[in-house]
């Protein structure tokens, strides 16, 4: 559901988004696949590494708080057509992620498996960026359930949808596992700038 458009810029936005203002409800009362916000209890979650890589892991959530903490400022794009503009999210960079575990050779994909039963993918590649996080904080503030807490998938060059909340499971794998909304019409490769958002 898009937010109303209060007030419209277009520049630094990607082809045919508005800006919305960050007063909107956010993830409050945005349509997710499960239809409501998991319940999670943090001490009995973890967050699992897996699939083809050297060194799987788990990481609880004191020990995922341990991890060197990145900083990344960026917009949020939604297929629907807003945008957010400056979110500060901080968390763990994916490129820690992948210091730890050591994907192997053939690892070219990577699934983010959700509490919800949400799935989507990307490639290694198009997660090696700076300003990939895994977050669990935002403006300053712990993230919110309804936004993906305790933890989400920023990857700011791609449609929201490529955003995983509550994301549980990362497994990196040779194949490529296609997310939900990726067999339901939308792009696989999302990228705002280039306007990829059904498959073709
Ligand atoms: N786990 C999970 N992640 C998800 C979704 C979902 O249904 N479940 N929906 C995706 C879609 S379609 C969008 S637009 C964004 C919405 O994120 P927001 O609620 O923070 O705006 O989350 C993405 N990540
Ligand atoms: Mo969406």
């Amino acid at each position: 559901m898009a937010p109303k458009e209060e007030n419209i810029k277009r520049e630094h936005l990607p082809p045919d988004q508005i800006s919305t203002p960050k007063l909107l409800k956010w993830g409050e009362d945005h349509p997710t696949i499960g239809g409501h916000v998991p319940k999670i209890d943090l001490k009995k979650w973890a967050l699992t590494v897996e699939g083809e890589v050297e060194n799987p892991l788990k990481l609880d959530w004191k020990n995922l708080l341990k991890q060197p903490k990145v900083k990344s400022t960026s917009a949020f794009h939604c297929v629907e057509g807003w945008s957010v503009l400056g979110l500060k999210w901080e968390g763990v960079g994916f490129q820690q992620i992948v210091k730890l575990v050591r994907p192997k050779r053939n690892a070219r994909f990577v699934t983010f498996e959700c509490a919800d039963g949400y799935k989507t993918s990307l490639t290694l590649e198009e997660l090696m960026g700076n300003d990939v996080v895994l977050a669990y904080r935002l403006d300053g503030k712990p993230l919110k359930p309804g936004i993906g807490a305790p933890l989400r998938l920023v990857v700011p060059s791609k449609y929201a949808y490529k955003n995983a909340m509550w994301v549980t499971t990362i497994l990196f794998t040779a194949e490529k596992q296609i997310g939900y909304w990726e067999s339901r019409g939308y792009s696989d490769t999302a990228d705002v700038w280039k306007n990829d958002r059904f498959s073709k």
